[in-house]
């Protein structure tokens, strides 16, 4: 059996200008709403996660939708999951998201954790997509999709991450299987481990020296 763990998960925030990227990361990370966030800034965020066992680290990487092409596909070559925010009252975000989606697939195939997220619910009023329209983004997107209203409460914002946390880890345990772990699981083993191992270690070279 595989001694690999699972210790981590890199996640980044992808979206146009003004959708809410900065807003749900750190609406994640402090369960606050500030409403006025530096624009177009692109920050890395890490948060720890206590499991049963320890704890597992998540590093959040809020994009800049201004950055280059170049600078997109390396996050994206980074990342183990991604978020695609667009705005429920802007219709041009989800346009921006096609693109994306497009990029996405060439660099991390069909399979790659990813949650579509319509985010501004609470302005419904204002809501610019209509019936069609939104079961034509169900066909494009196929799989977990979320309408959230970051500015409402923390609720929406833990269940995409708590869906998207599912998909990684899946992949995690399917790269296990298959010898081909790329998340995470990159750092030293802990002293316990080690002093385990060296133990059985001498268990067996003291059985070969008796027999
Ligand atoms: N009403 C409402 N406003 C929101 C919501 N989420 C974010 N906002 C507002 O939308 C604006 C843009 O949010 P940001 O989080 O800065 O958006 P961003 O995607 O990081 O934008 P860039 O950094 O420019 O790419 C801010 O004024 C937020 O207060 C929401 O759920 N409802
Ligand atoms: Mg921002």
């Amino acid at each position: 059996m595989s001694q690999k763990r699972f210790v981590g998960a890199k996640i980044v925030l992808i979206g146009s200008s003004g959708v809410g990227k900065t807003a749900f990361a750190v609406r994640y990370i402090t369960k606050r709403f500030i409403g006025d966030y530096d624009s177009d800034k692109e920050m890395l965020y890490t948060h720890k996660l206590p499991t049963a066992r320890d704890e597992i680290t998540l590093e959040i990487l809020d994009t800049a939708s201004q950055s280059s092409k170049e600078v997109l596909e390396k996050h994206i070559r980074w990342g183990d999951g991604f978020i695609f925010l667009y705005s429920l009252i802007e219709k041009a975000s989800i346009g921006y998201l096609n693109n994306m989606r497009e990029v996405l697939e060439k660099i991390k195939g069909k399979d790659c954790p990813l949650v579509l997220v319509g985010n501004k619910s609470d302005l419904l009023s204002a809501r610019e997509f209509s019936e069609e329209e939104n079961n034509e983004l169900d066909q494009r997107f196929d799989g977990a999709k979320f309408e959230i209203s970051v500015a409402d409460g923390s609720q929406g914002v833990f269940e995409v991450m708590d869906e998207l946390m599912c998909q990684i880890k899946r992949e995690f345990i399917k790269s296990i299987n298959t010898g081909n772990v790329s998340t995470s699981d990159n750092k030293p083993r802990s002293k316990l481990y080690s002093m385990k191992k060296a133990f059985k270690k001498r268990i067996n070279r003291s059985h070969s020296d008796t027999f």
